[in-house]
């Protein structure tokens, strides 16, 4: 047997796996994956047998949120591949499996076919469709539900989350109880001026006026959905700590996304994964009326809607469109999960949709070329300092990620390393991750970590000094580091290669206040609404770290709200 198909075919007809002989009746396969389930166990059971197997990475136990169905990564008709290795390296020794690959499709490809269901006419009705299942589309469903409307959601992935599920470092929030209580001072007009400054003054300052006013609501809002939002780090260009995250410095994104999945199922939200978007439907004023569907194995079909939410994320792992738009990133790697392509951005346009700040795509500036992820600035922020293959140090290690990415870059090898000690360790939960990962040198002494790193050991040693000294002071004469949280000098001592990788996309989709998408003449698309990386204007022309997280709660939740205001008023 090639597939698993052929395998289970041995043991009977198509119905061992599907509901009858026609083949899969819905796009999240769950007849599918009951039956999976049914004979080998659950996820749980499965990672479960994998702790027995003292398997070091399992591939059933994984950071992404919510309910992982089997056939995400077993597929019946084709060779079988681990969704992991979209990102990491794992190469796990799967069943009838293969290697990952994706190309990116156009969404108007097939032009007959989605003519043809079209003029079908709808298969469902709904008040309102959002389209994308991060951060953005779960925060516009949850306040779309509390404002009292029906909603589908619609993700093309098999899994929730985008890369929302990926977000590491913080939510940027000023003037929170969190802040208070740790007696960190800030001002939401704080907030404003660094956003405006890390952006260029490119931003648009309605937007980052929403951002920054209504953060720390978004804060309360998710800890009352059950978030933990009580840490509070640095990021880059940030004048004071405001990055939120849970407990013990854990990663944001998972938390964030597995609490918003939870309230968007609780409050009935249809979800469907396998479920891309294609096209905005209009009537003739050219109001938003709906959507095309192409669902991957029941085809094209119409949902009707009395609205429309884009939150269709950024396209930073689609080089061909990074590169289109700034020729400098061509062939660079990306930070971003597997969805994030621009096919949203396509879909809005055609629809009469404008756009803005396309050119502004932002590298982050750690990434692990070992292990393929993002290393979170929140590493630098809790203490890491920034060393070149020569030992030294040579950039204030949170400026923001423009000028780290462009400094690391001029450096031997492209390439840098984060050093660190064991109490930075000890300070975030997160870099648990890195080590699991084995993507982290470790020596006992600084001597024995550069002898890791081929670098020359008295000059680490001398730049650690320094650095310390800088500590004790309260001033980095070198650099003008603005936050030195503590000495690097408690054994073992840590480095982990880092270069810059593409990681957002600032530009987007034109939008207002109320998150309504705006056409080419400035003027409001009725019953169209997008929210977070699909827009442009909140971020200007460089994101600080902590405010995408920030954007998207807050415009998600505007999204769901001006949606559900439209479709009772219509
Ligand atoms: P996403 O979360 O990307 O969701 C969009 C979804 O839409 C995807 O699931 C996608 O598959 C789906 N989709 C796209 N097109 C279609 C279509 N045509 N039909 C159906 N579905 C579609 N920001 C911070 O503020 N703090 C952090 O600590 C932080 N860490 C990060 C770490 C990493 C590794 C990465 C990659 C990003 C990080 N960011 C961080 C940025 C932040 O995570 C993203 O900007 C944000 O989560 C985007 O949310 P979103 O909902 O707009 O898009
Ligand atoms: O905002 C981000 O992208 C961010 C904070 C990423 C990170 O380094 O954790």
């Amino acid at each position: 047997p090639e597939v698993l198909a052929d395998f289970h075919q041995q043991m009977g007809d198509c119905t061992t796996c599907h509901v009858s002989q026609k083949g899969p009746t819905d796009d999240n396969l769950t007849h599918e994956n009951q039956q999976c389930v049914s004979c080998h166990g659950s996820l749980n059971d499965l990672a479960a047998q994998d702790a027995e197997k003292k398997l070091k990475v399992s591939p059933h136990k994984s950071h992404l949120i919510g309910d992982i169905a089997c056939t995400t990564c077993h597929k019946g008709h084709e060779k079988s591949v681990a969704y992991c290795d979209a990102c990491h390296s794992f190469g796990f020794d799967m069943p009838f499996g293969g290697k990952w690959e994706r190309k990116f499709v156009p969404v108007d490809v097939n032009k007959e076919a989605q003519d043809k269901a079209i003029a079908a006419g709808p298969r469902d009705t709904t008040d309102v469709v959002i389209v994308g299942s991060g951060g953005a589309g779960l925060a516009a469903a949850v306040s779309a539900h509390e404002n009292g409307v029906k909603v589908i959601l619609l993700e093309k992935e098999p899994i929730a989350g985008g890369n929302t599920k990926l977000a590491a470092g913080g939510m940027n929030a000023a003037e929170t109880k969190f802040q208070a209580k740790l007696g960190i001072q800030d001002k939401v007009s704080i907030m404003i001026d660094d956003t405006m400054k890390g952006g260029h003054n490119v931003n648009d300052p309605a937007l980052v006026k929403v951002l920054a006013e209504d953060s720390s609501d978004s804060i309360d809002w998710l800890t009352s959905l059950g978030a933990d939002m009580s840490d509070v780090g640095r990021m880059g260009g940030a004048s004071v700590n405001r990055a939120h995250r849970p407990t013990g410095g854990a990663g944001v994104g998972a938390h964030v996304a597995q609490v918003l999945y939870t309230a968007a199922v609780k409050s009935g939200a249809d979800m469907r994964f396998n479920s891309r978007v294609v096209r905005i439907l209009e009537d003739a004023a050219g109001n938003a009326t709906g959507v095309l569907v192409e669902g991957k194995y029941t085809g094209y079909y119409v949902i009707k809607a009395k609205a429309v939410i884009m939150a269709t994320g950024g396209f930073a792992k689609n080089n061909e469109r990074v590169a289109k738009y700034d020729p400098a990133l061509k062939g660079f790697a990306a930070t971003n999960h597997p969805g994030a392509t621009g096919d949203g951005l396509d879909v809005a346009m055609a629809a009469g949709a404008a756009t803005r700040d396309l050119k502004y795509i932002q590298a982050h500036p750690t990434w692990s070329p070992v292990g393929g992820v993002m290393v979170t600035e929140a590493v630098r922020g809790n203490g890491a300092i920034l060393v070149n293959r020569e030992g030294d140090r040579f950039v204030n290690e949170i400026t923001t990620r423009d000028k780290a990415s462009a400094a690391i870059l001029k450096q031997t090898g492209e390439s840098a390393f984060l050093v660190f000690d064991d109490s930075v360790r000890k300070s975030l939960k997160k870099i648990e991750n890195y080590i699991h990962l084995g993507i982290v040198n470790q020596g006992n002494t600084l001597a024995d970590l550069a002898a890791q790193l081929k670098m020359p050991a008295a000059e680490l040693e001398k730049t650690v000094a320094a650095y310390n000294s800088y500590v004790k002071s309260g001033k980095d004469t070198q650099f003008e580091r603005p936050n030195l949280p503590r000495e690097l000098a408690t054994a073992p001592y840590y480095a982990i290669e880092v270069k810059p990788a593409v990681h957002h996309s600032m530009g987007g989709l034109k939008i207002d206040t109320q998150a309504e998408v705006l056409n080419k003449d400035g003027k409001t698309i009725k019953g169209l609404f997008a929210a977070g990386e699909a827009t442009g204007g909140v971020h200007g022309a460089n994101r600080l770290g902590g405010n995408a997280i920030s954007d998207i709660v807050t415009f998600g939740r505007i999204a769901g709200a001006s949606a559900a205001k439209y479709v009772k008023g219509n």
